[in-house]
């Protein structure tokens, strides 16, 4: 199937997952974090909290992601992933980047999960420049959806001048 982008709030979503653009801690924040966190209850926090530390308060480092259930949310599973702050291009953010989306795509594999809904990782609080966090997210999806053909990816943009930046990315003129 091919990607899709559409404009939505991603908790409202009815899919097998949606990913969560967090941060290392997975307790919660601001943005499509904290939306989804009070979207889905409580008991994700819960469900975050018992998820093992790998260093003192890092639950998941950059790029990589972890799977919890999506409790009150109308997606089935949360799939959170921790996308790099920028830094100006070149701290490898874009391998960064690319390192999360490929790792989200791999847990839903995992997990025979069939449709999955991604935000725009990095792209608010984190300030990845929009239309290049777009083409690495393109990238590193295509390279998936090659040889996973069963899967819905959804790009899911807050407003409409982000989902023209990602129609652009998917169809270049
Ligand atoms: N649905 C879809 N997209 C949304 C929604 C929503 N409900 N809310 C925001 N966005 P951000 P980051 C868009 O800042 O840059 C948190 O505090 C938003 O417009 O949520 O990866 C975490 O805890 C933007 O385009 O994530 C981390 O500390 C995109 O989602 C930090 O922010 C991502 O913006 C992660 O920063």
């Amino acid at each position: 199937m091919p990607m899709t982008v559409v404009t939505s709030d991603l908790t409202r979503l009815a899919l097998d997952a949606i990913v969560n653009a967090a941060n290392p801690g997975l307790l919660g924040g601001g943005g499509v974090d904290g939306a989804i966190h009070r979207a889905a209850g409580p008991e994700l926090l819960a469900a975050c909290r018992s998820l093992p530390e790998v260093a003192p308060g890092v639950r998941c480092p950059t790029g990589e992601a972890r799977l919890t259930p999506g409790f009150a949310l109308p997606a089935r599973y949360v799939i959170h992933t921790v996308g790099p702050v920028w830094r100006g291009g070149d701290d490898g953010e874009a391998e960064l980047l690319g390192r999360s989306y490929r790792a989200c795509m791999a847990l839903a594999i995992d997990h025979e999960l069939h449709s999955i809904a991604f935000p725009a990782i990095s792209c608010g609080v984190y300030g990845y420049p929009p239309d290049q966090a777009a083409n690495v997210a393109v990238a590193a999806l295509r390279g998936i959806l090659d040889t996973h053909t069963e899967l819905d990816v959804q790009l899911c943009c807050f407003d409409d001048r982000m989902a023209a930046i990602w129609r652009r990315a998917l169809n270049p003129v």
